[in-house]
Protein backbone atom coordinates (compact mmCIF):
# COMPACT_ATOMS: atom_id res chain seq x y z
CA UNK A 1 0.00 0.00 0.00
CA UNK A 2 1.26 3.19 -0.97
CA UNK A 3 1.78 5.72 2.00
CA UNK A 4 -0.61 8.31 2.17
CA UNK A 5 1.17 11.66 1.56
CA UNK A 6 0.24 15.40 2.63
CA UNK A 7 2.03 17.99 1.07
CA UNK A 8 2.03 21.75 2.22
CA UNK A 9 3.48 24.87 0.64
CA UNK A 10 1.78 24.94 -3.46
CA UNK A 11 4.08 27.87 -4.72
CA UNK A 12 6.41 27.33 -7.63
CA UNK A 13 8.74 24.43 -6.69
CA UNK A 14 5.77 22.82 -4.07
CA UNK A 15 2.61 22.92 -6.93
CA UNK A 16 4.84 21.04 -9.49
CA UNK A 17 6.29 18.85 -6.62
CA UNK A 18 2.66 18.02 -5.50
CA UNK A 19 1.63 17.37 -8.85
CA UNK A 20 4.33 14.63 -9.84
CA UNK A 21 3.19 12.57 -6.18
CA UNK A 22 -0.34 12.74 -7.79
CA UNK A 23 0.79 11.39 -11.04
CA UNK A 24 3.01 8.60 -9.61
CA UNK A 25 -0.41 7.26 -7.71
CA UNK A 26 0.20 8.43 -4.30
CA UNK A 27 -3.20 9.51 -2.58
CA UNK A 28 -2.27 12.97 -1.51
CA UNK A 29 -3.50 15.80 0.90
CA UNK A 30 -2.66 19.38 -0.10
CA UNK A 31 -2.84 22.17 2.28
CA UNK A 32 -1.70 25.64 1.32
CA UNK A 33 -1.77 29.14 3.44
CA UNK A 34 -3.95 30.71 0.60
CA UNK A 35 -6.46 27.99 -0.16
CA UNK A 36 -7.19 29.15 -3.77
CA UNK A 37 -3.57 27.57 -4.83
CA UNK A 38 -5.13 23.91 -3.71
CA UNK A 39 -7.76 24.19 -6.72
CA UNK A 40 -6.25 22.50 -9.09
CA UNK A 41 -4.87 19.75 -7.33
CA UNK A 42 -8.58 19.24 -6.25
CA UNK A 43 -9.25 18.79 -9.81
CA UNK A 44 -6.84 16.70 -10.40
CA UNK A 45 -8.02 14.11 -7.62
CA UNK A 46 -5.89 15.66 -4.45
CA UNK A 47 -8.06 16.18 -1.11
CA UNK A 48 -7.59 19.23 0.46
CA UNK A 49 -7.07 19.59 4.69
CA UNK A 50 -8.06 23.22 5.85
CA UNK A 51 -4.98 23.19 8.41
CA UNK A 52 -1.93 21.87 8.96
CA UNK A 53 -3.17 19.28 11.58
CA UNK A 54 -5.50 18.21 9.95
CA UNK A 55 -3.15 17.46 6.68
CA UNK A 56 -0.79 15.59 9.58
CA UNK A 57 -3.94 13.18 10.90
CA UNK A 58 -5.26 12.27 7.35
CA UNK A 59 -1.17 11.63 6.34
CA UNK A 60 1.52 8.88 6.92
CA UNK A 61 4.02 11.43 5.56
CA UNK A 62 4.15 15.11 5.18
CA UNK A 63 6.19 16.91 2.85
CA UNK A 64 6.94 20.91 2.81
CA UNK A 65 8.00 23.37 0.45
CA UNK A 66 6.98 26.54 2.01
CA UNK A 67 9.35 29.88 1.79
CA UNK A 68 11.53 30.06 4.68
CA UNK A 69 11.55 29.46 8.75
CA UNK A 70 8.63 31.79 9.26
CA UNK A 71 6.62 29.56 6.87
CA UNK A 72 7.64 26.87 8.87
CA UNK A 73 7.38 28.13 12.43
CA UNK A 74 3.73 28.81 10.69
CA UNK A 75 3.23 25.05 9.75
CA UNK A 76 4.86 22.79 12.20
CA UNK A 77 4.31 25.09 15.29
CA UNK A 78 0.70 27.30 15.31
CA UNK A 79 -1.97 26.18 17.23
CA UNK A 80 -3.45 24.44 14.13
CA UNK A 81 -0.04 23.74 13.72
CA UNK A 82 1.23 20.03 12.02
CA UNK A 83 2.67 18.73 15.38
CA UNK A 84 -0.65 18.65 16.97
CA UNK A 85 -1.84 15.99 14.49
CA UNK A 86 1.73 13.99 14.69
CA UNK A 87 2.07 10.12 15.98
CA UNK A 88 4.14 7.29 16.67
CA UNK A 89 5.49 6.29 12.71
CA UNK A 90 5.02 9.91 11.42
CA UNK A 91 7.31 11.30 8.66
CA UNK A 92 8.19 14.52 8.11
CA UNK A 93 10.14 15.95 4.67
CA UNK A 94 11.22 19.33 4.48
CA UNK A 95 11.76 20.27 1.22
CA UNK A 96 12.23 24.28 2.03
CA UNK A 97 15.28 26.17 1.80
CA UNK A 98 16.09 27.06 5.91
CA UNK A 99 18.53 27.06 8.29
CA UNK A 100 19.56 24.45 10.73
CA UNK A 101 18.68 25.33 13.66
CA UNK A 102 15.09 25.31 12.10
CA UNK A 103 15.21 21.81 10.99
CA UNK A 104 16.38 20.64 13.79
CA UNK A 105 14.09 21.75 16.58
CA UNK A 106 11.64 20.68 14.44
CA UNK A 107 12.61 17.24 14.44
CA UNK A 108 13.33 17.16 18.33
CA UNK A 109 9.38 17.88 18.28
CA UNK A 110 8.72 15.22 16.00
CA UNK A 111 10.58 12.63 17.84
CA UNK A 112 9.07 13.81 21.18
CA UNK A 113 5.51 12.38 19.56
CA UNK A 114 7.14 9.35 18.32
CA UNK A 115 7.83 10.46 14.67
CA UNK A 116 10.73 11.86 12.68
CA UNK A 117 11.95 14.55 10.12
CA UNK A 118 14.18 14.16 7.38
CA UNK A 119 15.45 17.60 5.52
CA UNK A 120 15.25 16.95 2.19
CA UNK A 121 16.18 20.80 0.54
CA UNK A 122 16.51 20.15 -3.51
CA UNK A 123 18.28 22.01 -6.34
CA UNK A 124 16.75 21.74 -10.09
CA UNK A 125 14.82 25.13 -9.92
CA UNK A 126 11.27 24.96 -11.61
CA UNK A 127 12.25 22.88 -14.74
CA UNK A 128 13.22 20.04 -12.56
CA UNK A 129 10.23 20.40 -10.12
CA UNK A 130 8.16 19.94 -13.29
CA UNK A 131 9.93 17.22 -14.80
CA UNK A 132 10.37 15.28 -11.76
CA UNK A 133 14.00 15.55 -11.65
CA UNK A 134 15.05 17.32 -8.59
CA UNK A 135 18.32 16.52 -6.71
CA UNK A 136 17.87 16.40 -2.59
CA UNK A 137 19.78 17.18 -0.55
CA UNK A 138 19.20 15.04 2.97
CA UNK A 139 19.97 15.09 6.66
CA UNK A 140 18.53 12.81 9.06
CA UNK A 141 18.84 9.17 9.93
CA UNK A 142 20.04 7.19 7.61
CA UNK A 143 16.64 4.44 7.75
CA UNK A 144 14.58 7.74 7.30
CA UNK A 145 16.35 8.84 4.47
CA UNK A 146 15.66 4.84 3.04
CA UNK A 147 12.30 4.57 4.07
CA UNK A 148 11.37 8.31 1.91
CA UNK A 149 13.69 7.33 -0.82
CA UNK A 150 10.38 6.11 -2.70
CA UNK A 151 8.67 9.74 -2.04
CA UNK A 152 11.43 11.64 -3.04
CA UNK A 153 11.92 9.78 -6.01
CA UNK A 154 8.27 10.26 -7.23
CA UNK A 155 9.66 13.90 -7.59
CA UNK A 156 13.40 13.51 -8.46
CA UNK A 157 16.30 11.84 -9.42
CA UNK A 158 19.01 11.38 -7.08
CA UNK A 159 19.11 11.99 -3.01
CA UNK A 160 22.56 12.30 -1.59
CA UNK A 161 22.64 12.43 2.10
CA UNK A 162 24.85 14.76 3.14
CA UNK A 163 24.74 13.92 7.11
CA UNK A 164 22.85 14.06 10.41
CA UNK A 165 19.97 16.67 10.16
CA UNK A 166 21.36 20.38 9.81
CA UNK A 167 24.12 19.26 7.41
CA UNK A 168 21.57 18.85 4.41
CA UNK A 169 20.38 22.32 4.83
CA UNK A 170 24.37 23.55 5.29
CA UNK A 171 24.99 21.93 2.09
CA UNK A 172 22.24 23.42 0.46
CA UNK A 173 23.07 27.08 1.56
CA UNK A 174 26.31 26.44 0.23
CA UNK A 175 25.14 25.82 -3.21
CA UNK A 176 23.29 28.67 -2.94
CA UNK A 177 26.37 30.87 -2.34
CA UNK A 178 27.84 29.28 -4.75
CA UNK A 179 25.33 29.74 -7.26
CA UNK A 180 24.95 33.59 -6.00
CA UNK A 181 28.57 34.13 -6.70
CA UNK A 182 28.57 32.74 -10.42
CA UNK A 183 25.29 34.82 -11.55
CA UNK A 184 27.23 37.92 -10.21
CA UNK A 185 30.94 37.38 -12.24
CA UNK A 186 28.50 36.15 -15.33
CA UNK A 187 26.46 39.32 -14.93
CA UNK A 188 29.73 41.88 -14.20
CA UNK A 189 31.45 39.75 -17.32
CA UNK A 190 28.39 40.55 -19.68
CA UNK A 191 28.09 44.33 -18.89
CA UNK A 192 31.52 44.96 -18.87
CA UNK A 193 31.85 43.13 -22.41
CA UNK A 194 28.59 44.81 -24.13
CA UNK A 195 30.52 48.26 -23.03
CA UNK A 196 33.67 46.56 -25.08
CA UNK A 197 31.97 45.65 -27.82
CA UNK A 198 31.91 41.83 -27.13
CA UNK A 199 28.13 40.36 -27.61
CA UNK A 200 26.79 37.72 -25.05
CA UNK A 201 26.94 34.85 -27.60
CA UNK A 202 30.28 35.24 -27.68
CA UNK A 203 30.98 35.37 -24.28
CA UNK A 204 28.91 32.36 -24.28
CA UNK A 205 30.30 30.37 -26.67
CA UNK A 206 33.89 30.85 -25.27
CA UNK A 207 32.52 29.87 -21.67
CA UNK A 208 30.81 26.81 -23.06
CA UNK A 209 33.71 25.33 -24.64
CA UNK A 210 36.29 26.07 -21.94
CA UNK A 211 37.35 25.41 -18.38
CA UNK A 212 35.18 28.20 -17.11
CA UNK A 213 31.83 25.99 -18.40
CA UNK A 214 29.01 24.72 -16.03
CA UNK A 215 25.42 24.14 -17.19
CA UNK A 216 24.31 27.35 -14.80
CA UNK A 217 26.12 29.47 -16.96
CA UNK A 218 24.56 28.50 -20.53
CA UNK A 219 20.79 27.94 -18.52
CA UNK A 220 21.23 31.64 -16.87
CA UNK A 221 23.75 33.28 -20.06
CA UNK A 222 20.65 32.24 -22.48
CA UNK A 223 17.96 33.65 -20.39
CA UNK A 224 19.69 36.79 -19.88
CA UNK A 225 20.63 36.88 -24.00
CA UNK A 226 16.96 37.02 -24.35
CA UNK A 227 16.30 39.27 -21.83
CA UNK A 228 13.49 36.76 -19.99
CA UNK A 229 13.57 37.20 -16.65
CA UNK A 230 10.50 35.07 -15.84
CA UNK A 231 10.63 33.26 -12.42
CA UNK A 232 12.33 29.79 -11.94
CA UNK A 233 13.65 30.79 -8.82
CA UNK A 234 12.96 34.33 -7.36
CA UNK A 235 15.56 37.15 -6.14
CA UNK A 236 13.71 37.06 -2.79
CA UNK A 237 14.18 33.81 -2.10
CA UNK A 238 17.87 33.56 -2.71
CA UNK A 239 18.58 36.83 -0.88
CA UNK A 240 16.76 35.01 2.12
CA UNK A 241 19.10 32.06 1.63
CA UNK A 242 22.16 34.31 1.51
CA UNK A 243 21.01 35.54 4.92
CA UNK A 244 20.81 32.30 6.39
CA UNK A 245 23.85 31.66 4.93
CA UNK A 246 25.17 34.86 6.54
CA UNK A 247 24.06 34.16 9.92
CA UNK A 248 25.39 30.68 10.20
CA UNK A 249 28.94 31.09 9.03
CA UNK A 250 28.69 34.52 11.86
CA UNK A 251 27.51 31.79 14.11
CA UNK A 252 30.73 29.80 13.52
CA UNK A 253 32.46 32.86 13.32
CA UNK A 254 33.56 32.10 9.50
CA UNK A 255 33.86 35.38 7.43
CA UNK A 256 32.46 35.50 4.08
CA UNK A 257 33.28 38.56 2.35
CA UNK A 258 32.21 37.62 -1.12
CA UNK A 259 29.19 36.65 -0.18
CA UNK A 260 28.67 39.46 1.83
CA UNK A 261 29.17 41.64 -1.07
CA UNK A 262 27.29 40.20 -3.32
CA UNK A 263 23.86 40.03 -1.10
CA UNK A 264 24.04 43.97 -1.07
CA UNK A 265 23.77 43.60 -4.95
CA UNK A 266 21.03 41.30 -5.22
CA UNK A 267 19.41 43.36 -2.00
CA UNK A 268 19.61 46.12 -4.20
CA UNK A 269 17.88 44.43 -7.07
CA UNK A 270 14.80 44.22 -4.22
CA UNK A 271 14.94 47.21 -3.36
CA UNK A 272 14.71 48.17 -7.65
CA UNK A 273 11.56 46.39 -7.41
CA UNK A 274 12.87 43.02 -9.04
CA UNK A 275 12.34 40.93 -5.71
CA UNK A 276 9.90 38.56 -7.74
CA UNK A 277 11.94 38.30 -11.02
CA UNK A 278 14.56 35.35 -11.50
CA UNK A 279 17.69 35.86 -10.10
CA UNK A 280 19.40 36.75 -13.60
CA UNK A 281 17.45 39.94 -13.17
CA UNK A 282 20.30 40.95 -11.15
CA UNK A 283 21.88 42.24 -14.56
CA UNK A 284 19.80 44.93 -14.36
CA UNK A 285 21.37 46.12 -11.23
CA UNK A 286 24.46 45.96 -12.91
CA UNK A 287 23.21 47.68 -15.51
CA UNK A 288 22.07 50.83 -13.44
CA UNK A 289 25.02 50.50 -11.76
CA UNK A 290 26.83 50.87 -14.99
CA UNK A 291 24.95 54.09 -16.73
CA UNK A 292 22.97 51.89 -18.49
CA UNK A 293 18.83 53.12 -18.88
CA UNK A 294 17.62 49.92 -20.34
P1 LIG B 1 7.03 30.40 -3.69
O1 LIG B 1 6.53 30.18 -5.07
O2 LIG B 1 7.25 31.80 -3.21
O3 LIG B 1 5.99 29.66 -2.69
C1 LIG B 1 6.12 29.82 -1.32
C2 LIG B 1 5.14 28.93 -0.58
O4 LIG B 1 5.30 29.14 0.84
C3 LIG B 1 3.67 29.25 -0.90
O5 LIG B 1 2.91 28.06 -0.82
C4 LIG B 1 3.31 30.19 0.24
O6 LIG B 1 1.94 30.24 0.53
C5 LIG B 1 4.04 29.55 1.39
N1 LIG B 1 4.25 30.48 2.51
C6 LIG B 1 4.97 31.64 2.49
N2 LIG B 1 4.94 32.22 3.72
C7 LIG B 1 4.18 31.41 4.50
C8 LIG B 1 3.77 31.46 5.86
N3 LIG B 1 4.16 32.46 6.67
N4 LIG B 1 3.01 30.46 6.32
C9 LIG B 1 2.63 29.43 5.53
N5 LIG B 1 2.97 29.32 4.23
C10 LIG B 1 3.75 30.30 3.72
O7 LIG B 1 8.39 29.63 -3.42
P2 LIG B 1 9.04 28.39 -4.23
O8 LIG B 1 7.99 27.37 -4.44
O9 LIG B 1 9.84 28.89 -5.37
O10 LIG B 1 10.10 27.87 -3.12
C11 LIG B 1 9.67 27.14 -1.98
C12 LIG B 1 10.88 26.71 -1.16
O11 LIG B 1 11.77 25.89 -1.95
C13 LIG B 1 11.75 27.86 -0.67
O12 LIG B 1 12.29 27.54 0.59
C14 LIG B 1 12.83 27.97 -1.74
O13 LIG B 1 13.97 28.63 -1.27
C15 LIG B 1 13.05 26.53 -2.13
P3 LIG B 1 0.95 31.29 -0.25
O14 LIG B 1 0.58 30.62 -1.55
O15 LIG B 1 1.76 32.55 -0.48
O16 LIG B 1 -0.19 31.50 0.67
Amino acid sequence: MSKRIGFAGLGLMGGRMARNLLKKGFPLTVWNRSQERCAPLAREGAKVAATPRELAERSDVVVACVADPAAVERLVFAEDGLLSGVRPGFRYLECSTVDPGTTRRVQAALRERGGDALEAPVTGSKNGAENGTLLFMTGGEQAVHDELLPVMMAMGTKAIRCGTMGQGSTVKLIGNSIISLMLQTLCEGIVVGRRAGVSIETILEVVTASGYSSPYFTFKGNAIARRDFEEHFAIDLLVKDQTLMLQQAAALKVPLPGLAAVREVFQSARAQGFGREDICAVIKTLERAAGETA
